[in-house]
């Protein structure tokens, strides 16, 4: 990578979100299929941990969706079964990865996204997506601390940025 590309690059101000392969995705060995698609894509995982999710966790991240119906089922799902947290970068991340998830009922998500190819049903929708930059940055600092977070630059980027 030359002077010039460096400089380039780092003129692109590049977003993170936060996505979470959910008990479903994980038990159902999508993990690799869902990575690979970020990956190939041309996002950057700057960050990734399988875990289990406490209650505690699961409650503050659908603070919103708290006074919901399914609120209560969505906690319990959630923290039923380990999941992968993720960190993803790039330009425009946020609703290029809300574009690659789909729909929130898998039913009528469209085919080519991760939830219209692989779900049926809105309680088992595979993967989580911040849904816009302030909820990203919330998000991420909620599930991972800065020291768990690698910032690098991947060698690919003059080939993927103009
Ligand atoms: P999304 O995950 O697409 O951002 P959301 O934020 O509206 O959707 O809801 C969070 C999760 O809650 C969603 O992924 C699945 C669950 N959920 C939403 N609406 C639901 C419903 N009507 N019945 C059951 N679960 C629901
Ligand atoms: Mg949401």
């Amino acid at each position: 990578m030359n002077e010039d590309n460096l400089i380039e690059f780092e003129e692109i101000a590049l977003e993170r979100t936060f996505l979470a392969i959910k008990p479903d995705g994980v038990q159902r060995g999508l993990v690799g299929e869902i990575i690979r698609r970020f990956e190939t894509k041309g996002f950057t995982l700057v960050g990734l941990k399988f875990m289990n999710v406490t209650r505690e966790l699961a409650e503050a991240h659908y603070d919103v969706h708290r006074e919901r119906p399914f609120f209560t089922g969505l906690v319990e799902f959630i923290i039923s079964s380990p999941v992968v947290a993720m960190v993803w970068e790039g330009d425009g991340v946020v609703a290029a990865a809300r574009k690659m998830i789909g729909a929130t009922n898998p039913l009528t998500s469209e085919p080519g996204t991760i939830r219209g190819d692989f779900g049926v049903s809105i309680g088992r929708n595979i993967i989580h997506g911040s849904d816009a930059i302030e909820t990203a940055q919330r998000e991420v600092s909620l599930w991972f601390k800065d020291e768990e977070l690698v910032t690098w630059k991947p060698q690919n980027t003059t080939w993927l940025y103009e």
